[in-house]
């Protein structure tokens, strides 16, 4: 920013405006508070300005606290002389006139205005609880008076931003203008109205609303299972039970108090991390953000199975057409059902509403073949992941498809470069990697092929934000970035069977640590047979391949899990609750004995550091062969792929938690222990010799 303040206060007739100007979302950065707070003061003073408005510059009305300031010891104004006190204590009203968003404090200065005004495009929320904290500028305290005890509670726990026609039924929006409204005369309108009028309302002097005082333990029950190992969502619920105790400032007092307790524990500096990492992701060091990509309107993918019914679905979750087509009718039949079937299930849940399932189903347009797909700006290859399988679909794609379509496979593992080899445009090629279930997994691997342009790779990443995914470059390495990452992880978890754990024991430790899921579980959700194929095929290429006995005695008795009643655990019918199952603990006993491997109990610790450490060990080799661009990418790809709990950060923060050194150690330990397949990366031993931490881990050059 200039030397310019951040903050102008310019007077139109009787009307003060106060325009906040901090790109690019407004946040509460250096001098913008201070700003606010001084324009209110020459306002009230200026005789010839009978009211204020407050509206922000740019995109967005005020969007929070300026998050990079957290933990840094930035001197924050004391209570009582913040800009909420300022607003509280203005002779002159002053109106909030809100568009794009105003959250965490920004909203809570809207709150400390007299009147809210908004466009129904903006939303409003107080986020902080998904940082890891809580509202610390009154919000918790003024939320309740503005619309009850219940609905902010809902609002604080949740950190979900309220669209504002919501916002104005819930009583936050005073007056809710037509979308094609000029916020800004609209507000000094609506300034006119009210200028003479006194006292001009304030939120601070309501009664809060406590609709049922037993709200706050329902709260806490209800939250346990999701907040488990966490603290803001507690502390928010106690700094909301405040504000119906105790007088507004000194709930401010306490709200600040627990603010304090947050701001600088694990859990807020994990969550802030994830919050950045997540949009470093898209950045590419070697593809400047200025190369062209090319628009896309229409989508086509090819394979109506699980994952091409789930691809499909997310291109028409957010607006786009999409042509779907498979091997057969019957197939594209079954496929479309299943994606009837699922949007069912949202509205049935009541996450979707029936006429939106049928604006997004007229989306999906079932077609018979290649020539009906031939003028799709974007096609998604889905078919069985099998390569003979797949490399004829690149080689029709190339022949039909329009010069300059994009064409992309959601292959998991195999080799781009074969498939763009397959046509005369393999610079039109690349990886889109979609995690299952498609339409619900937030994590995009763009795979880099060796031929893939810029255009192509930077179109594929937008094409991944633009339908609500996270995209993530990935090197074409077999298993690409994720998945190679994680299986060391496979792998350990059922050598740990071998040597006397359980599955359900193993399940717990990665249940406790934050998995909404076991591991053990999650096989049995997604087919044991899935696995029991891929390891076929790499023993058939690979002698030396470590087959998983267990696993494939499991598989070959027809145990894949849910979907045949039995896997690693029972089920009951129609139940998906997974039951330990005698049955495979002889069977793990029988086989582990088999192989002549003593049996051990095994401590909590060990097992979470067994699965965890030998995938940190892989995403070091990763780094050092440059098939990922930042130790952080790899991070968000955990959090967004395999569902690791956000409130740690992500695989490498969580190590550093622990320290490289002491994560080398083990894993030396262990490679003495166990052999080449615990063997210390590289980069793992220099991080460890030279102290620096896995964040600061530099990777290689990227190598396509
Ligand atoms: N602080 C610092 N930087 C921020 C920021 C913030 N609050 N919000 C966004 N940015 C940066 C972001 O890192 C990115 O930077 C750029 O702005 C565009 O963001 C006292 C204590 C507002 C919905 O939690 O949810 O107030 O990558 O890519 O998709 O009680 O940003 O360009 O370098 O996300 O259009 C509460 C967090 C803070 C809001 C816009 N507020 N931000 O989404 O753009 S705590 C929040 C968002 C607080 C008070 C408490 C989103 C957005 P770069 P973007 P977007």
């Amino acid at each position: 920013m200039s030397g310019a303040s951040p903050v102008s206060l310019e007077r139109q007739g009787d009307i003060g405006i106060i325009t906040v100007n901090y790109p690019p979302v407004n946040a509460l950065g250096p001098g913008v508070a201070e700003g606010i707070k001084d324009c209110l003061a020459r306002g009230n003073t200026d005789p010839a300005i009978k009211a204020m408005v407050l509206i922000g510059a740019g995109r967005s009305f005020i969007a929070g606290a300026d998050i990079r300031g957290f933990g840094t010891n930035r001197p924050r104004l004391p209570l009582g002389q913040r800009v909420y006190d300022t607003l509280d204590a203005s002779e002159k009203p002053v109106i909030a006139a809100i568009h794009g968003y105003a959250l965490g404090g920004g909203f809570e200065i809207a709150m400390a205005c007299h009147y809210r005004m908004a466009l129904p495009s903006a939303k409003v929320g107080l986020p902080e609880v998904l940082i890891g904290i809580l509202p610390g500028g009154g919000g918790t305290q003024r939320l309740p008076r503005l619309i009850g005890v219940k609905a902010a509670l809902d609002m604080i726990v949740t950190g979900r931003h309220v669209p504002a026609p919501e916002a104005k039924r819930l009583g936050i929006i005073d007056e809710l203008l037509p979308e094609n409204a000029d916020l800004h005369d609209s507000a000094i309108a609506y300034a006119m109205r009210i200028m003479g009028t006194r006292p001009s309302p304030r939120v601070r002097d309501r009664m809060v609303r406590l609709e049922d005082p037993g709200i706050f333990d329902a709260m806490r029950k209800s939250i346990a299972r999701r907040a488990r190992n966490q603290t803001a969502p507690y502390h928010c619920i106690a700094a909301v039970e405040a504000s119906c105790a105790m007088p507004f400032d000194d709930g401010c007092r306490r709200e600040a108090d627990l603010f304090r307790e947050l701001e600088d524990s694990a859990e807020a500096r994990a969550l802030r991390y994830a919050f950045f990492i997540e949009r470093e992701v898209a950045r590419l060091p070697d593809i400047p953000a200025s190369t062209p990509v090319r628009d896309f309107t229409t989508a086509a993918v090819i394979g109506s199975g699980t994952m091409g019914g789930g691809i499909a679905m997310s291109f028409a979750d957010f607006g786009f057409p999409v042509k779907i087509m498979d091997a057969t009718p019957e197939a594209l039949e079954r496929g479309m059902q299943r994606i009837r079937d699922n949007y069912a299930t949202s509205v049935r849940r009541g996450s979707l509403a029936e006429n939106e399932m049928q604006r997004r189903l007229a989306r999906i347009e079932p077609v018979a073949g290649y020539e009906d797909i031939a003028d799709c700006d974007v096609v998604i290859e889905a078919v069985f992941e099998e390569m003979d399988v797949k490399k004829p679909v690149f080689a029709k794609l190339d022949e039909v498809m329009k010069p300059g379509a994009l064409l992309f496979s959601n292959t998991s593992a195999l080799d781009i470069d074969q498939l763009a080899d397959m046509t005369k445009r393999p610079q039109d090629v690349a990886g889109t990697h979609f995690f299952s279930p498609a339409n619900v997994m937030k994590l995009l691997e763009v795979v880099r092929g060796k031929a893939s342009s810029p255009r192509t790779l930077a179109t594929a990443m937008q094409m991944g934000r633009r339908i609500g995914k996270l995209s993530a470059m990935a090197g074409n390495t077999d298993g690409f970035v994720a998945n190679r990452s994680r299986a060391p992880f496979n792998t350990e978890m059922v050598i740990l069977l071998e040597e006397g754990c359980l599955p359900e024991q193993v399940d717990k430790v990665m249940v406790d640590f934050g998995y909404p899921m076991g591991p053990f579980a999650v096989g049995d959700l997604a087919g044991l047979d899935i696995g029991y194929a891929s390891r076929k095929r790499r023993a058939a290429e690979n002698p030396n391949f470590r087959m998983q006995p267990i696993s494939d005695r499991l598989a070959e008795m027809g145990r894949y899990g849910q979907k045949t009643g039995a896997g690693w655990y029972r089920y009951e019918k129609g139940d998906r609750t997974p039951h330990p199952d005698p049955e495979v603990a002889a069977i793990i006993k029988e086989v582990s004995a088999g192989l002549g491997i003593p049996q051990r109990e095994f401590a909590d610790q060990e097992i979470l550091r067994r699965l965890l450490f030998s995938s940190v060990n892989e995403a070091c080799k990763i780094l050092e062969e440059g098939k990922a661009y930042r130790p952080s990418d790899i991070d968000v790809m955990w959090l967004h792929g395999f569902g690791f709990p956000r409130y740690r950060g992500g695989l490498f923060f969580w190590a550093d938690g622990i320290g490289v050194r002491e994560v080398y150690n083990q894993i030396a330990a262990w490679h003495q222990q166990y052999g080449e397949r615990w063997a210390p990366s590289r980069l793992l031993r220099d991080l460890a010799e030279s102290g620096t931490s896995f964040r600061e881990a530099k990777a290689a050059a990227f190598v396509p």
